[in-house]
């Protein structure tokens, strides 16, 4: 039988929602290990919508659900109706939506909210002891909603090739551990069943991306 994974994404688009690659190399990688890959999103409103030709917000409004049926090529459900039951394990990819739509991270830091129908996945998962891969920014996630874990966001110094390290220590600040691993690395947390990793928090060639979340969705499918 084909092990069964769920992705969450938060919109499309690297600045207002999923990092596009990050969410596309998550499912390449989960076709190749034979696993059956089902898209789910919450049917909220995007914090605000980005010209990525500009970086700079519209005023437009777009929905969270609508935006990521994009990546999923209309493979998508409404997060509400994610039944932990029916799923191996959890997946959620990078991107400002994590922090701007999954939770207020980008506004708050660690004092942010998690949205509820993410949490409730996210402890059904955990409570189930299935496995769950958190990459980029989404490591917040886990730190936010379970203090102690161990997860990497990359490095916790500041560099060309590390320009969001900061959030190492916003993540330290939630008494999680943070564990600095190269891109091509990842970070496994055996007791909580949590595998992280860098992606695009770090500053390197996307064919090296794309390799990291490669050895990133073979761990979380190990862990099965
Ligand atoms: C979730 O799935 C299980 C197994 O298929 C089923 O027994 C249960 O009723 C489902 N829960 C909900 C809330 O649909
Ligand atoms: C958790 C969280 O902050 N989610 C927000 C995502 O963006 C929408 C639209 O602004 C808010 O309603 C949510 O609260």
């Amino acid at each position: 039988m084909s092990k069964k994974v769920a992705v969450i994404l938060s919109g499309c688009g690297v600045y207002d929602g999923s990092e596009i690659h990050e969410s596309s190399a998550t499912y390449v990688h989960l076709s190749r290990a034979g696993a059956v890959t089902q898209f789910f999103a919450p049917d909220i409103d995007q914090m605000h919508v980005v010209d990525h030709v500009k970086g700079q917000p519209t005023e437009e409004k777009r929905n969270v659900l609508t935006e990521s049926a994009r990546i999923a090529r209309g493979n998508i459900k409404d997060l509400k109706d994610l039944n932990v039951s029916d799923y191996d394990a959890l997946i959620i990819p990078g991107g400002f939506g994590v922090a701007k739509n999954l939770s207020s991270w980008a506004v708050k830091g660690k004092d942010c909210s998690v949205e509820k129908a993410v949490e409730v996945a996210f402890k059904g998962f955990h409570a189930a002891k299935k496995p769950i891969g958190l990459c980029c920014i989404s490591p917040v996630l886990a730190a936010k909603l379970l203090p102690g874990c161990e997860v990497t966001v990359g490095c916790d110094t500041e560099c060309e090739k590390w320009p969001y390290a900061g959030t190492a220590g916003a993540i330290k600040d939630l008494g999680c551990k943070h564990i600095n691993k190269e891109v091509h690395e990842v970070h496994v947390d055996k007791k909580n069943k949590l595998v992280t990793t860098s992606a695009f928090m770090c500053n390197s060639p996307i064919h090296e991306i794309y390799d990291g979340i490669g050895v990133f969705v073979t761990d979380v499918m190990k862990l099965i």
